[in-house]
């Protein structure tokens, strides 16, 4: 594959390295595998296509229809049964037992870089699973913390609130459950909280398990969603109980519903992740690599936007809504 001629002409006037190693990065070709079909992958794979044109790289990707290993694996499998991918970029759907997929995909010459989720702990320099050339997205747990304080605020500080995720062992909504968790214990005394329920990504069992919640808890007045279908079905099983505005919902990710939700005053605070950037990235790393990079850091954080009713009609903040051209 031929690589874009300006970043050729960047990495030569580098003199980090050789002609080999250009044409060897010229060659290379990319396997894009995320979690599930969803606005945040989607706008990651906006990020993944648009890299890959300007580097002049091709990519092949492939999305579960589900969240799971027993859908993701076999897709990994067939990936790698091709036999023309030198990089896979991925997001694991399970820190623990994508290990030993990814592990042969590697054992099979394709290098692997995550994206979104990690594996292990996320440590690719001490932590237990260091194979991957690198993680890149969300400081997870600080997106927690930044969602615990903005639904506390919401609630005046104090009453119970409840957590909708989506699986145990994803590292994205696990590292936000910790740190949704530890705020409220610290910082937040009058705060109890109940859950997490997991609802597998399904946005049906989101909205079901919330309403469940709601009239058992007459008390609620918070809820955070993890993730694009906690935070939606938790949102409609907000409105369908007519209680819009009194149960104050935080969302974890910026799609169009989430939107609307804080149109209505059910959302008081949105997340947005970067996941453009995170797939920019993520083939702009394997083209690095191919080229004879050697000091790509082992992880990159990319950020969030805050969302509330004051600042998003700011374009600044706008523009980290999660935009699918013709969705
Ligand atoms: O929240 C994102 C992603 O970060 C998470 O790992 C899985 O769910 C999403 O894709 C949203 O649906």
């Amino acid at each position: 594959m031929r690589m874009g001629s300006s970043f050729i002409a960047a990495m030569a006037a580098t003199a980090l390295i050789s002609g080999a190693q250009v044409a060897k990065a010229a060659d290379i070709k990319i396997g894009f595998l995320p979690g599930v079909v969803d606005p945040f992958y989607q706008v990651m794979q906006l990020g993944v296509e648009a890299a890959a044109k300007d580097l002049g790289i091709d990519v092949v990707t492939q999305i579960p229809p589900t969240w799971g290993v027993e859908a993701e694996t076999p897709i990994l499998d067939a990936m790698v049964a091709r036999g023309d991918l030198d990089y896979i970029i991925t997001a694991p759907v399970d820190k623990t037992q994508m290990v030993a997929p990814l592990q042969a995909a590697l054992d099979a010459g394709i290098k692997i870089i995550t994206v979104d989720t990690f594996l292990g702990d996320g440590d690719y320099v001490n932590g237990p699973v260091s194979f991957p050339i690198s993680y890149i997205g969300s400081d997870n747990v600080e997106g927690g913390r930044i969602s615990a304080r903005g639904l506390a605020k919401a609630i005046g500080g104090k009453g119970t609130v409840y957590i909708n995720s989506t699986n145990p062992n994803v590292s994205s909504v696990e590292g936000r459950e910790q740190g949704f968790m530890e705020v409220m214990a610290k910082e937040f005394p009058d705060i109890k909280v109940l859950g997490p329920d997991y609802n597998l990504d399904d946005l049906n069992k989101a909205q079901q398990q919330t309403a469940a919640v709601i009239e058992q808890n007459p008390d609620l007045v918070g809820v955070f969603g993890t993730n694009v279908f906690s935070a939606q079905g938790a949102g409609t099983a907000v409105v369908n109980a007519g209680l819009g505005g009194h149960v104050q919902v935080v969302a974890y990710d910026a799609t169009k519903d989430a939107v609307e939700l804080m149109g209505k005053g059910v959302v008081s605070l949105i997340l947005a992740q970067k996941p453009y950037d995170m797939g920019y990235m993520a083939v702009q790393f394997a083209a690095a690599d191919a080229a004879g990079v050697t000091s790509l850091p082992r992880r990159v954080e990319t950020g969030f936007a805050i969302i509330d009713k004051d600042n998003i009609s700011d374009p600044a903040v706008a523009r980290f809504i999660y935009q699918v051209p013709g969705k």
